[in-house]
């Protein structure tokens, strides 16, 4: 598939990194398709992040992603959902490689700056979850 689902997080927008990130995925090829300027709900967050329920980080992680505003983007390039994750890095900024915009704008593990969608199913549940299909052609 050739689209998928980048959130720069509320650390990187409330940090002003959110143009630096941009910048950093359109010079990595991606397309930008839509994006909105949002601050989550609790109950979006925890929609969005239901497959991860059971997991001790998840009412800090909703804590988290509804601290502030937070950029949802569809983004498209080919094979979009493996380059974006590629171009992110690891979920731990201090494993990510060199390069990518964890290990360069992220601060921890949880606050790491950007979300990718980690498969083609989960990028269309996702951008189906924030935009309508009109506003992503
Ligand atoms: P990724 O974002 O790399 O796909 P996931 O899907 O395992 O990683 O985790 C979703 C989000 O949950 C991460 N982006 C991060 O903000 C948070 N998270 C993951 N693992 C931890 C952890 N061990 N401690 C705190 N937060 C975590």
């Amino acid at each position: 598939m050739n689209h998928t689902l980048a959130i720069i997080k509320p650390d990187a927008v409330a940090g002003g990194r959110t143009g630096l990130i941009v910048a950093h995925l359109e010079r990595a090829g991606f397309r930008l398709l839509a994006a909105r300027l949002l601050t989550l709900t609790r109950a979006d967050a925890r929609a969005f992040y239901a497959v991860h329920r059971e997991r001790p980080f998840y009412d800090s992680l909703v804590d988290f992603m509804t601290s502030g505003p937070c950029l949802p983007i569809v983004l498209e390039a080919p094979g979009a959902v493996a380059k974006l994750r590629e171009t992110i890095g690891a979920t731990d900024p201090a494993d990510a490689a060199v390069g990518t915009i964890r290990r360069l704008y992220a601060e921890s593990k949880e606050r790491n700056a950007v979300h990718g969608s980690d498969s083609d199913a989960n990028a269309l549940r996702e951008i189906g979850f924030f935009f309508a299909e009109r506003e992503r052609r």
